[in-house]
């Protein structure tokens, strides 16, 4: 009943969001990207105080990012980067509450969750290795030595893999994993996409 009520995580929508994102123009779009942020946020609250510290962290970017968006009028993240350099590289980099910096952070844990899904589709049952294993090969290089700590306790309390599909809001397990298999692309397009952009402007180690 609890899975059933508004506000509940589906990753249908979250795969619609993500869906959503990228224009005929390979433009990434700011609102259904966010959205796409929220859903997953509201799942990860779901799972318990545990996962609070990433939750608070992540809320705070998007939120800061919506912020960004209003005033700005950003629609695309193309524009964002284009506007915040207008002011030259070096202004950019001294922002500490930039879009750009921002987006970044999001877009390195966009690609732990690209590798996480691929891990759970896979069929391999052990979630806290498969979580592991994708920050290790994505976010930990960014994180100091006491985030990495944290998170790493963290992902012990993970759900077991059974429980995923079923909080995936989709029917049964087979079909929660070929909706991971249509989710997946559409993430990787998303992130492929921004990997190319902020490579391009230097902009992938903004502090
Ligand atoms: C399901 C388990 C979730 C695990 C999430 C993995 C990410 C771990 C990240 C640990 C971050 C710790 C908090 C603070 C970090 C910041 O220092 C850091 C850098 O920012 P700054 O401003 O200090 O330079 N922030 C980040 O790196 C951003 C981290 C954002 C993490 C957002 C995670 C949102 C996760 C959603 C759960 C999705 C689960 C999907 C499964 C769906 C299938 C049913």
């Amino acid at each position: 009943m609890a899975a059933a009520a508004a506000g509940a995580f589906s990753l249908r929508e979250v795969l619609d969001a993500f869906r959503r994102c990228v224009t005929e123009q390979r433009e990434v779009l700011l609102e259904p990207y966010l959205s796409g942020w929220r859903g997953l946020i509201r799942f990860l609250q779901s799972l318990g105080t545990v996962f609070s510290f990433i939750s608070k962290d992540a809320v705070a970017k998007v939120t800061l990012l919506e912020g960004h968006c209003q005033r700005q009028r950003f629609v695309s993240l193309q524009s964002m980067v284009e506007q915040e350099l207008a002011a030259g590289p070096a202004a950019l980099r001294a922002r500490p509450d930039s879009g750009c910096r921002t987006v970044l952070r999001l877009h390195r844990a966009l690609r732990w969750l690209q590798l996480f899904l691929e891990g759970l589709r896979s069929g391999d049952p052990r979630t806290s290795v498969l979580c592991t294993d994708a920050y290790d090969a994505s976010l930990a290089a960014h994180h100091p030595w006491v985030v990495r700590k944290a998170a790493r306790l963290a992902f012990c309390a993970l759900p077991s893999r059974e429980a995923f599909l079923e909080v995936m809001n989709v029917g049964p397990p087979e079909e929660a994993v070929a909706m991971l298999g249509e989710a997946i692309p559409y993430i990787g397009d998303v992130y492929g996409i921004t990997q190319e952009l902020f490579e391009r402007h230097k902009l992938l180690d903004l502090p």
